[in-house]
């Protein structure tokens, strides 16, 4: 560079909100809440960091290039709500965030693809689902709960959860075992051609 480009540089620098670390494009600013990664378009971001992506690196992922959507990025995905009877309380509650559908065609996921997705927890806890199935149940990412965004140490930050109070499938089924294809503290979706 020389010096006049350096000057220019610095002086824009100056006055432009520009991130402190080079972001690729598409990327969000906000800290990662969902990585997709899989048979998706272009990402976002890189492959797996075997160094520091300790928690992928842990459930055994592995991936060259990934969608990684911040909750400002899920925030602008056009929301749902669903009022499903919740296990824990045997209580009605309000459940709203962009459809999964919604998500993984923001990741480039086209509508009617032949996929399954495997939906993983923080805690490990795996969900295999065909795309066909997440549109056919309407499974929400659920990013607040009664109006409340969902923490770390509940069910969030994000939770993907079904309607089991209306869906056929489920409906009938005890309390307790309508929720077993809701992953809570989900952070990643891993997308296979099938
Ligand atoms: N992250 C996470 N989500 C989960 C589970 C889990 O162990 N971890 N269990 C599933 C099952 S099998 C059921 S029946 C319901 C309730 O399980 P839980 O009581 O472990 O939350 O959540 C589902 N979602
Ligand atoms: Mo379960």
């Amino acid at each position: 560079m020389n010096e006049r480009r350096l000057l220019l540089t610095a002086a824009l620098g100056a006055v432009l909100p520009w991130p402190a670390r080079a972001a690729r494009p598409g990327a969000g600013t906000g800290p990662v809440l969902l990585t997709v990664t899989g048979a998706i378009g272009r990402g976002n971001r890189g492959p797996l960091d075997p160094a520091l992506d300790q928690l992928m690196v842990r459930h055994g992922a592995k991936f060259d290039q990934a969608w990684a959507f911040d909750a400002a990025m899920l925030a602008r995905l056009p929301a749902v709500s669903i009022q499903p009877t919740l296990e824990y309380d045997a209580k009605p509650h309000t459940l709203s965030g962009p459809l999964l559908v919604t998500v993984l065609e923001a990741a480039g996921v086209a509508a009617g693809a032949p996929v399954t997705l495997a939906l993983r927890a923080l805690d490990g806890y795996t969900v295999a689902l065909s795309l066909a199935d997440a549109r056919s149940h309407r499974m929400v990412v659920a990013t607040h709960l009664d109006g409340v965004p969902m923490g770390l140490g509940g069910l969030g930050p994000l939770w993907a959860v079904h309607d089991a109070d209306r869906l056929p499938a489920f409906k009938d089924k005890p309390l307790k075992e309508r929720f077993a294809l809701c992953p809570w503290g989900l952070y990643s979706i891993d997308v296979k051609a099938t």
